[in-house]
Formats: C-alpha cells, sequence, structure tokens
C-alpha cells in the first residue's frame, strides 16, 4: 500500500527504516529495535504528533540548556542514528558538549557513533577515551563510566531514550535532567527534571527551532515547570485517545 508522504504513518515508517539502516551500520544494538518498538506503540497512543504539553516541555528544556553553564548531550545508539544532525545543531546552539554514554557499551560502537556524529559536524565527542572516565555512584550498568569533562561535571544533562536507573542516578548526583520518552509512564519519564514526550525525530528539530529563537532574545528568569503536572496531560492524552478508538 502507498502511503502519501504527509501520513504520519509514513514518518513513522521512515523513522523505523533509519534504525534499521542505524542497526546495519553498527550504531544500534538488537535491543535497540526492541526499545523502538515501545516507543512506535507510544507515539501510536500520543497520535504521532507533537502535542502543545510537549511544546511547553521542549521551550522549558530550551531555556535550561541555554541557561546551563555545562550542559552536555549524552547520545546512545538509538539517538545517533535517529538525530545526527539535530543532536550537532543543539550542541552548537546552546554551547553544550556531546558525550557517547552507551547502555550496551563497547569500543566499536562508540567509535561508530562519534564518527557520524563528526562526519555531520561535531568538533569533539567525549566518552570515547578511557583517560578521562569517572564513575555515577550507585549506579551499576555500564552507563556509570563517564567523562570527567562532560557528564561528570556537568550541570544540565539532555539524556534522551534512557533506562530508569541512570537517570535515577544522575538526579542522586544533583544534575538537572532533561529527556525524550515516548512513554509518560517510564521511570526516566517520572524523575527527569523535563520530560518531553515526544518522538525525538519530531522533538529534536522543534528544540533546535526554539533554541535558535531563544538564543537571539534576552533570557529573563527561567519560568517555574511542572513536570508532574505535564505528565499527566500526556497521560490523559493517551487516556482520550484509548477512549475515541474503543468506542469508534
Ligand atoms: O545504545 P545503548 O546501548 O545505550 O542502548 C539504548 C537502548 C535504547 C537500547 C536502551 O537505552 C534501552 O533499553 O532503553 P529502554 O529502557 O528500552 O528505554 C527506552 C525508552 O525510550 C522507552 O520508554 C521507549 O518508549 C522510549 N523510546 C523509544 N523510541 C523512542 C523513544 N522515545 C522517544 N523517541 C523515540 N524514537
Amino acid at each position: 500500500m502507498l502511503i502519501p508522504k504527509t501520513h504520519p504513518r509514513a514518518t513513522s515508517l521512515y523513522i523505523r527504516e533509519k534504525l534499521v539502516q542505524g542497526f546495519k551500520g553498527g550504531l544500534v544494538v538488537e535491543e535497540g529495535l526492541l526499545a523502538h518498538g515501545r516507543g512506535e506503540m507510544f507515539d501510536y497512543l500520543i497520535g504521532e504528533k507533537t502535542s502543545k504539553t510537549s511544546h511547553k516541555a521542549i521551550k522549558a528544556a530550551a531555556r535550561a540548556l541555554l541557561a546551563a553553564k555545562s550542559p552536555v548531550i549524552s547520545v546512545n545508539g538509538n539517538f545517533a542514528a535517529l538525530c545526527a544532525k539535530e543532536i550537532v545543531e543543539l550542541s552548537k546552539i546552546t554551547g553544550s558538549k556531546i558525550e557517547v554514554n552507551l547502555f550496551y557499551a563497547s569500543e566499536k560502537r562508540k567509535k561508530a557513533i562519534a564518527n557520524i556524529l563528526k562526519k555531520n559536524g561535531a568538533k569533539e565527542i567525549l566518552g570515547v577515551s578511557p583517560k578521562f572516565a569517572k564513575k555515577i555512584p550507585k549506579l551499576d550498568s555500564a552507563r556509570r563510566v563517564v567523562d570527567k569533562r562532560g557528564i561528570f561535571s556537568a550541570d544540565v544533562v539532555l539524556v534522551p531514550l534512557e533506562d530508569g536507573d541512570r537517570t535515577i542516578a544522575l538526579k542522586k548526583f544533583g544534575k538537572d535532567v532533561i529527556t525524550f520518552d515516548l512513554n509518560p509512564m517510564s521511570r526516566t519519564a517520572q524523575t527527569a527534571d523535563i520530560t518531553i514526550v515526544d518522538n525525538v525525530v519530531r522533538g529534536m528539530k522543534i528544540l533546535v527551532d526554539v533554541c535558535k529563537k531563544l538564543a537571539k532574545e534576552e533570557l529573563e528568569e527561567r519560568p517555574k515547570f511542572d513536570n508532574k503536572k505535564n505528565l499527566k496531560k500526556s497521560i490523559g492524552t493517551i487516556r482520550k485517545n484509548l477512549r475515541r478508538m474503543a468506542n469508534a
């Protein structure tokens, strides 16, 4: 069946294809394909579009990144495969460092991820040299190993498609955490300071645009952002969509 290019389904098939290419190119692990399937399901439930609620979270994230002293963008396999260009753009506009940090860590994959980011214009990629390795306390997974010039000393960290344990550990370690997670009920979504409930492919483009706009403005005091309230609204959208589908 031919799906018109503008249909949200076409976008989701395009995103799936990008991830498969990332898998074939050694950026993404098999588990990353499974994680993506989980994300697709939630994307369907939120209506495959960026909600007003997510726009609000994106604006709060942009302000937090622009106001941060040492912001870092943490990159895993899925994020690199889906958003390499936007990661580099965001890092340039917000002055964020880019750090590779993997759950299923391997030197080969770290290098492949660093390469794609460099191909997209990144100058320096942290998290690839053991010389600067430090450990985040109270975390068991490979993700505890971070770069002392990056996540270890950051004040704000963007950690998309994350596992709950690391978000909790980063919070305990005093970091402000921003995440993209299509599942508003996940531990990461619930623990982060700012959760953008959106597909990272749609959301990153908007985040880059909002940062570009805000970077030109004088940033007044950061307005308060209530993550719990915002997440409740996202869960409400899913509930509403489920009711509508059940009654169709
Ligand atoms: O590259 P690695 O080794 O660091 O591994 C990365 C994965 C993604 C495999 C690892 O972090 C993982 O297993 O993640 P989880 O615990 O499955 O969590 C991923 C979360 O991201 C889930 O809540 C998904 O719903 C959500 N998600 C998946 N795809 C997207 C997404 N959120 C936003 N945009 C997506 N495209």
